[in-house]
């Protein structure tokens, strides 16, 4: 596993939606916990205390790369990149009359613009890519990933594939501040998420941040960390306002200048968005997830009746549970 670390100075601007952050001040670096990756009392520590695990280099870099190659495979069949590019460069392509993906997300074509947080990031439809991401399934559940994170909760462990999704963000998209319970419903909130960059994503193409002490905002668990997307009926992102969220909560944001091979661990009470993608190439990442075998369920994809009427915006639905 990696140690070194590619650090960021003091004062370094990114963008997360239309807010600047200053390193030092509202965001700084990850901590990575590679050089304790064998001491697990260490480890569950961090977990409990900081929310997160950054585990740098934890997968060979080759592993990463031919999971990254399919994925650019299945960009590039949905005239996703600009051609005559190096396939690995992921060029966003400039013609969108190219492009055939879909807004439908219940629909059959294997690759959907994220239409539930209104992005043009493209998703991938695992079950419909069956035998075409062979490389990416064996890196979502690699055997020494799997064992890790069964070691570290203790008891055997699983991925679930099902739950795992690649995904490509282009020019200008950001992911909003929110917890993964309220996509999975609080009836599946033993699932960790394990988010791994498909490539090397350094801070200009947008990666992973999280908001530091937000697994700890207990009003926001107990009123939006309540919610189920699809039972509730109720936008998924807490906020996109990532200076909102210091100013009124606390904390500071984290991220880091991430590699292939990376991977950040962590629960589904914890606030995590992106930072804006500012180049012209897609920016590469899968939200993979974890459980223990004990703690499976046969879950009903939806637990509890499915409220009627128009979807409830955040800002309402905030305001309600005075948030
Ligand atoms: O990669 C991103 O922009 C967001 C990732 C995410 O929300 C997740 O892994 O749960």
């Amino acid at each position: 596993m990696t140690t070194s670390s590619n650090p960021i100075p003091d004062g370094t601007r990114v963008n997360m939606g239309a807010c600047e952050l200053t390193f030092g001040r509202h965001i700084v670096p990850l901590r990575a916990s590679s050089a304790v990756h064998d001491d697990l009392t260490t480890l569950r520590q961090r977990l409990a205390e900081d929310g997160y695990l950054y585990l740098r280099g934890f997968h060979p870099r080759a592993s990463v790369l031919a999971a990254r190659d399919e994925i650019l495979a299945l960009l590039d069949e949905a005239g996703c990149l600009e051609p005559g590019h190096p396939r690995e460069h992921a060029a966003i392509g400039r013609d969108p009359r190219r492009r055939h993906v879909s807004s439908d997300l219940a629909g059959q074509d294997p690759f959907i613009y994220d239409v539930q947080n209104k992005s043009r990031t493209v998703l991938f439809k695992l079950p419909l890519l069956a035998g075409r991401v062979q490389a990416y399934t064996r890196l979502v559940g690699a055997v020494d990933f799997v064992r890790f994170f069964g070691d570290l909760l203790g008891g055997a462990a699983e991925a679930r594939l099902q739950n795992s999704i690649p995904r490509a963000v282009p020019t200008g998209e950001f992911t909003g501040a929110h917890y993964d319970v309220v996509y999975f419903g609080p009836h599946n909130d033993h699932i960790y998420t394990g988010w791994m960059p498909l490539a090397d994503i350094p801070l200009e193409l947008g990666p992973l941040a999280v908001l530091l002490g937000s697994h700890r905002f207990e009003q926001v668990r107990a009123t939006y960390g309540r919610m189920h997307t699809v039972r509730d009926r109720i936008e998924g992102w807490f906020s996109t306002d990532a200076l909102e969220m210091v100013n009124t909560f606390g904390g500071q944001w984290a991220s880091a200048n991430f590699e292939a091979g990376d991977v950040v661990l962590f629960g589904m009470y914890f606030m995590h968005g992106s930072l804006n993608n500012m180049t012209d190439r897609y920016r590469l990442s899968s939200d993979c997830r974890y459980q223990r075998v004990a703690d499976r369920k046969v879950e009903p994809p939806v637990a509890g009746p499915v409220a009627e009427g128009p979807e409830t915006s955040m800002r309402d639905a905030r305001q309600a549970w005075g948030v």
